[in-house]
């Protein structure tokens, strides 16, 4: 199954027979006290500094979220998806939970966007998915409804089937659906991480669609967060993520091994080419 997103120029493919894409998260308010003030002062510096860069450091797609206190993302996330369309050429991923934000930046978006997200909440399915069959685009769909993230592995995956359902119901193909079977803190719960896990495993077995994964809320609350992030996020692909959501610079070395070791690397090129260009530095 192949999830196909664009921007003007350029074309991504997800599926499990190409190298996984990294979808750059850094374009978001939360922790960074600069870019709220940034946003909430209109000001798009920021936004299209952190694109470049994400860019530069191996992001192929660019996650945009402008939520934050003191900010109008109906105004804003088309603001911020125009600047960063300036400066970059990679299709991006919308994320916002208001339907008229995503409305918004659809309407100046140039391509075919990956909206984040839906969710398996009635008011999600029926404001999000006429989205995507409107303007054409995929969706991420997280595994959690009106009682929150199921906490077994069953639960989620009926989630999963029912936002592919009810996609399909609204004219949206598997293809168009990328599933996030969500990560949490391994800190607050010893089975977080055995959970989601499994839930991957599971909704590849049984959907085949294609996932994603916000992976560093595992680690929330330990020391040594990278290190934790890079090892779950081996064994998420391992089990079927073939477009996680990460910081691209720390992330990307285990991905492009991960991928080796996994056969998506003929004669290790992705990998050699990373690490010759790291040693120029
Ligand atoms: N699934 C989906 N979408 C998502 C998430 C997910 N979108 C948002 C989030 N989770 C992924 N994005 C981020 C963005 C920032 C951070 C974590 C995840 C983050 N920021 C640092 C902090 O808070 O300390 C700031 C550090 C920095 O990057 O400079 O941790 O799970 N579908």
């Amino acid at each position: 199954m192949q999830t196909v997103i664009r921007s003007k120029t350029q074309e991504v493919i997800i599926s499990p027979e190409h190298p996984t894409v990294i979808i750059g998260e850094r374009i978001n308010p939360t922790g960074k006290k600069l870019l709220a003030q940034a946003l909430a002062d209109k000001d798009m510096g920021r936004v299209r500094r952190l694109a470049t860069s994400q860019v530069e450091e191996g992001a192929t797609v660019l996650d945009v979220n402008v939520g934050a206190a003191s900010v109008d993302e109906v105004e804003l996330l088309p603001m911020a998806v125009r600047a960063v369309m300036e400066v970059t050429d990679v299709p991006l991923c919308l994320d916002s939970a208001n339907a008229q934000a995503l409305r918004a930046a659809l309407e100046v978006y140039e391509g075919k966007a990956l909206i984040n997200s839906v969710n398996g909440e009635e008011a999600s399915l029926e404001r999000v998915l006429p989205l995507a069959q409107e303007y054409g685009a995929a969706v991420i769909g997280l595994c959690m409804d009106d009682d929150g993230i199921p906490s077994t592995v069953e639960g989620r995956v009926a989630v999963a089937r029912k936002i592919v359902e009810r996609a399909a119901a609204y004219g949206v193909r598997p293809e168009d659906i990328v599933i996030d079977c969500l990560a949490l803190s391994v800190c607050a719960d010893a089975t977080a991480g055995r959970v989601t896990l499994d839930t991957i495993a599971a909704v590849r077995d049984t959907l085949g669609v294609n996932m994603t994964l916000g992976a560093s809320n595992v680690s929330f609350g330990l020391p040594d967060r990278e290190a934790i992030n890079d090892v779950f996020l081996a064994m998420a692909m391992q089990n079927g993520v073939n477009a996680p959501i990460v910081n691209p610079a720390p992330a990307r070395k285990g991905i492009l091994i991960t991928d080796l070791l996994r056969g998506l690397d003929e004669f290790g090129m992705r990998y050699v080419g990373y690490v010759r260009a790291q040693q120029k530095k």
